[in-house]
């Protein structure tokens, strides 16, 4: 009898397990809540581009047929030796830098893969230099507490299965391909580096060539899904960047080289380098401390991240001038990083004078710039300023009239970069409405 009724649970179980997962086919499964929030609480990482190219210091994403022909660009990895390529120091520049994640263009558009793959061999232990550039970057970051993500384009110019050849020359784009095929081999890819690697984010790109479609994208969302339902993904798998909606698939915006619009509703992260090129160029220009801070802040009071571009040298090293930038920048979040990890943007839009975060009963000023001896903000309705202060600890005298805030500054402000002023309210900040300044 106990083992007929036993059997009689365990086909019910089955048959609602099976209920269960036809369910979840059926609707598309998402990324939960609770893990984009703590993507968004990290606010800033470093994004890498990395490849056989930087031994001809042009661009990974554009420079194949153009400046560098395919011939010659297709047999760069039969001398790819970064032999300074040590990954414990690139986690240590980005940890220095202030930074909670990495992103490793593990493939980008010219299909090499900078992991030993079993599904192509066009990768980095066919190089001289053998090694698991994307293996020791993600053990390197899991030691030092740095979140793992990968960069993997859809585009691959190099696979024969892939329709395009040659975006530059679309007179011989005659290539016929196999999208199902290469389709078949992207998710071997992604199921391989998800498995491998368990990096926390996967970053698509070039999705605007024609092959590519929304629908190959949603199919490529919901495997991913299925193989590991926590990772997320930015929104370059359908065909449109800035919205989540209609043709984009994935959980956040993704303006490039460029600070997103304050957006209180959708999740968004801005990719901007730290020089010009993606990947290392000789003597590229760096931006100056102030830049690079204002980026940071002004994406922030925008309520994104910031993923902010290094490209490592062919030898592997990253410049000591970038190293450098990043540990200033790394300072300056020591002594201001409460007013950036784990806030909102808002409620004031961000402007060239100041842009706004705010935690709890806190909205963070961050005075770019001393135009005048007062700032003069908006009024937060319903709240009353219990106390105001530099983050340094000087208080600020604040006055209000009918039209707003003047806030007194000192004659010099105490950080040339950006300088934070508190506001305590007697309410939530996070629950005010945006408030045009
Ligand atoms: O990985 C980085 C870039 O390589 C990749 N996205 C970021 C994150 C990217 N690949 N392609 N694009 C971005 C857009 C390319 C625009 C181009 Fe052009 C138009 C390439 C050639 C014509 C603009 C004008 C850039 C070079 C000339």
């Amino acid at each position: 009898m106990k083992t007929k009724t036993g059997l009689l649970i365990a086909l019910v179980l089955s048959t609602c397990v099976a209920m269960a997962q036809q369910a979840t086919t059926a609707v598309p499964v998402k990324t939960p809540k609770a893990v984009m929030d703590q993507f968004m609480d990290k606010r800033f990482g470093m994004f890498i581009h990395f490849g056989p190219v930087t031994q001809r210091g042009t661009e990974i994403g554009w420079s194949r047929n153009d400046q560098v022909p395919e011939e010659e660009y297709d047999n760069l990895y039969h001398e790819f030796n970064p032999t300074l390529f040590n990954a414990d120091e690139w986690v240590k520049a980005a940890k220095d830098a202030g930074m909670k994640y990495l992103t490793i263009t593990a493939k980008h558009h010219d299909g090499f893969l900078l992991w030993p793959s079993a599904f192509s061999d066009y990768n980095v232990s066919k190089s001289p230099f053998k090694r698991d550039i994307v293996g020791e970057l993600a053990k390197a970051c899991k030691k030092e507490g740095i979140t793992f993500c990968i960069y993997c384009t859809v585009l691959d110019w190099h696979d024969k299965d892939y329709p395009i050849d040659n975006p530059h020359h679309p007179e011989i784009n005659a290539r016929k391909g196999d999208m199902a095929a290469f389709k078949t081999r992207m998710k071997n890819e992604l199921k391989e580096v998800i498995t491998k690697y368990h990096p926390f984010m996967l970053w698509f790109d070039g999705y605007w060539e024609t092959p590519w479609t929304t629908a190959d994208g949603q199919e490529i969302y919901n495997y991913i899904k299925s193989v590991d339902v926590n990772v997320i993904t930015n929104n370059r798998l359908g065909k449109v960047t800035d919205k989540l909606s209609g043709d984009a698939v994935g959980d956040f915006l993704t303006p490039e080289q460029t600070i997103g619009k304050l957006n209180m509703a959708e999740p968004w992260e801005s990719c901007i380098t730290i020089c010009n090129q993606w990947a290392w160029k000789p003597n590229d220009q760096m931006k100056s401390l102030k830049q690079c801070i204002q980026t940071l802040v002004t994406t922030a009071s925008g309520n994104g991240n910031l993923l902010f571009n290094v490209g490592p040298a062919m030898d592997g090293h990253i410049e000591a001038r970038q190293v450098a930038r990043l540990k200033e920048m790394g300072s300056w979040l020591k002594q201001n990083g409460e007013a950036i990890y784990g806030t909102k943007g808002g409620p004031y839009l961000p402007t060239a004078e100041y842009g706004a975060t705010r935690k709890g009963n806190k909205v963070y000023i961050n005075v770019f710039e001393r135009k005048d001896s007062t700032l003069n903000i908006p009024l937060i309705p319903n709240a009353q300023v219990l106390k105001s202060y530099f983050l340094n600890g000087n208080t600020v005298a604040i006055k209000s009239d009918s039209k707003g805030y003047k806030i007194e500054l000192p004659a010099t402000l105490p950080d040339e970069n950006c300088s934070v002023i508190v506001l305590e309210l007697d309410v939530d900040a996070t629950e005010i409405p945006v408030i045009k300044s």
